[in-house]
């Protein structure tokens, strides 16, 4: 029997409408970041190896509760943090339309939401075309919504279902959304969200990061963009550390997933456009070796040989926490 986690992890990606509808309904639950689960921000580009071993489909949000359960739909996250009835023992007519709108944003507006928004992902796409058929949608919402709310004169967990959606779709098309005719109710709906406190705060810190959450499992590596530029031309990375190269040191000095900031202070805090490079050591070709540092017992991972571009999974541009929030260096 795995041992009980102390607090439920959300792995979570801030701009992923699926994962803003979960943390969307946590915040209705009441229930904080840091202190009733613990937030894990994602880089789509580079899934930590914790989530895919969590779920095998790698997408988010993924919730893990204490006893080792994954909620791995954004729907199933919903209905635990909101503890939502099953299908018995709620009014049928009200739980099939919920169904059928569940369905028509999750699968045809959502696909023609991603054509319209990211016609360059889909070779050969025609824009317009998605976009009128997304509006289709929408206006047969704006009907459904005269009451107010999609279900009645009421919010629903189904109106914060669909809001993150119904969001990116104007932040597309900002300019046709507001002009359109047919849409006024649904302008009047989105716009009460949009003024109200929680999709501000889903959007913000602590529930949003605007860095990827760090991996135990991987090491870091600060770098100044202009040396990542230059690896990534020749293919290998021989820098050790600021104004040193592999060649001076013998060693690409790396810090562990909670030894980033205190590098930062130390070493780069005055220099500009300073990257965080992701590295998975299972894609080292040369040693690593983990070694204390001169002036203390404390560890470091040290590469005994230059970084492959390869090993690099995400090279981010690092946003130290404001001082006096970031832990005291020892
Ligand atoms: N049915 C899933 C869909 C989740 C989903 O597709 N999330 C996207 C991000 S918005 C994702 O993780 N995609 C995987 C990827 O981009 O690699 C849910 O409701 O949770």
């Amino acid at each position: 029997m795995p041992a009980e986690l102390p607090r439920p992890i959300l792995y979570s990606f801030r701009r992923c409408p699926y994962a803003m509808r979960a943390r969307l309904a946590l915040f209705l639950a009441g229930k904080t970041p840091g202190q009733d689960f613990e937030l894990r921000e994602v880089s789509l580009k580079a899934k930590p190896p914790e989530l895919l071993e969590r779920s095998a489909k790698a997408t988010v949000p993924v919730l893990e509760l204490t006893d080792g359960t994954v909620l791995a739909e954004s729907i199933e996250i919903m209905q635990w943090a909101l503890d939502l009835p099953s299908d018995q023992s709620t009014d049928q007519s009200i739980y099939q339309l919920a169904q059928l709108l569940l369905v028509q944003n999750d699968g045809p507006f959502k696909h023609h939401l991603d054509r319209f928004k990211y016609p360059d992902r889909y070779p050969g796409v025609d824009r317009e075309h998605h976009g009128a058929a997304a509006v289709a949608i929408l206006r047969e919402w704006n009907l459904q919504l005269a009451k107010g709310w999609f279900l009645g004169d009421q919010p629903s967990w189904l109106d914060w279902a669909v809001l993150p959606f119904a969001r990116q779709w104007r932040l597309a098309d900002r300019d046709r959304f507001d002009r359109h005719g047919g849409l006024e109710h649904l302008r009047r709906w989105l716009q009460g969200f949009e003024q109200g406190p929680e999709l501000a705060a889903v959007m913000a810190p602590p529930w949003a990061q605007r860095q990827a959450w760090r991996s135990p499992r991987w090491i870091y590596h600060l770098a100044l963009a202009e040396d990542w530029r230059a690896a990534k031309a020749c293919g290998e990375y021989r820098r050790s550390t600021r104004g040193l190269s592999l060649e001076q040191v013998g060693f690409i000095h790396a810090s562990g997933a909670d030894q980033v900031e205190a590098t930062f202070r130390r070493f780069y805090a005055d220099a500009e456009a300073v990257l965080l490079l992701t590295i998975d050591p299972g894609c080292l070709d040369a040693p690593l070796r983990w070694e204390a540092a001169p002036d203390g017992g404390e560890l470091f991972p040290h590469i005994y040989g230059p970084l492959p571009v390869g090993a690099v999974r995400l090279a981010e541009p690092f946003i130290p926490i404001p001082f006096g929030l970031a832990p005291v260096v020892p």
